[in-house]
């Protein structure tokens, strides 16, 4: 049988990284040729789409912001359309490690699971503020509460999907609560998932850029909205 060259979709969720995105989409490019990389722009205000217009990327854009919810969901609908049958999400500002992608298709591929997370706490991180560790651990807590499942890193956005096998595998909320929709949906649909470690950055750039503290009051957010007023 003809092997499908593209069967891998790298989903990339873009929302005002015009410094960094540049170098992660060509980085990626470089690493992984045999896979589409799709990019999908959320309607950011800098100059991120102009920088993210590359060679060999397939660059999408929401005409209004919607959150990296719906920026997933956009991304992962384009990865069928194209003929993908697994989709790793991953994200633009540079604090995932593009050499991590391979091991996680690699337990996709061999059947182990259906779904794989990526667990900085089971691999590593650099420069994590200590008030972020802290929430994250204990967002790990609620998850478990309310959908009994136990995962040592429950906001990651770092992961892996068999989008073929799981066509209704499908992501409706936009904003804060979408990291527990994953979560529920893994549930609901009764797919096998993984942690696997992975390596997270938190560089200057990403510490700078001013959304950690917003990043975490929606997390916060997404426990209320996203699990408990269900
Ligand atoms: N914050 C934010 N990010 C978005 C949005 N839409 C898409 N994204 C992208 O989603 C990815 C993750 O966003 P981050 O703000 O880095 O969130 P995070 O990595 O969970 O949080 P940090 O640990 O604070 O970096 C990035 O690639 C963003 O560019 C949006 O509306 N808001
Ligand atoms: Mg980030």
């Amino acid at each position: 049988m003809k092997k499908n060259r593209y069967e891998v979709a790298i989903v990339i969720p873009l929302y005002n990284e015009e410094k960094i995105v540049k170098d992660v989409l060509t980085e990626l490019r470089e690493k992984y040729p045999e896979y589409r990389i799709i990019v999908v722009d959320d309607c950011s205000s800098d100059n991120s789409y102009k920088e993210a217009c590359l060679e060999g990327i397939y660059l999408l854009k929401h005409m209004v912001n919607l959150g990296q919810g719906a920026t997933l969901q956009t991304g992962i609908e384009y990865a069928r359309e194209l003929g993908c049958k697994y989709a790793v999400t991953f994200d633009s500002d540079g604090q995932h490690n593009p050499d991590d992608i391979e091991s996680f298709i690699k337990v996709l591929k061999e059947g182990e699971a259906d779904i794989v997370l990526g667990s900085r706490f089971l691999g590593s991180t650099e420069n994590m503020p200590t008030s972020k560790r802290y929430l994250l651990k204990a967002s790990r807590f609620f998850t478990w509460i309310t959908t009994g499942i136990w995962l040592t890193d429950s906001h990651n956005g770092f992961r892996a999907i068999n989008i073929e096998k799981f066509p209704n595998f499908e992501i409706t909320q936009n904003r804060m609560a979408h990291a527990s929709e994953i979560i529920g949906i893994i549930k609901n649909l009764n797919m096998r998932y993984k942690e696997i470690p992975c390596h997270i950055r938190y560089t200057d750039y990403s510490l700078n850029k001013g959304q950690s503290m917003w990043n975490s009051i929606n997390i916060v957010l997404d426990f209320f909205v996203g699990n408990l007023i269900k």
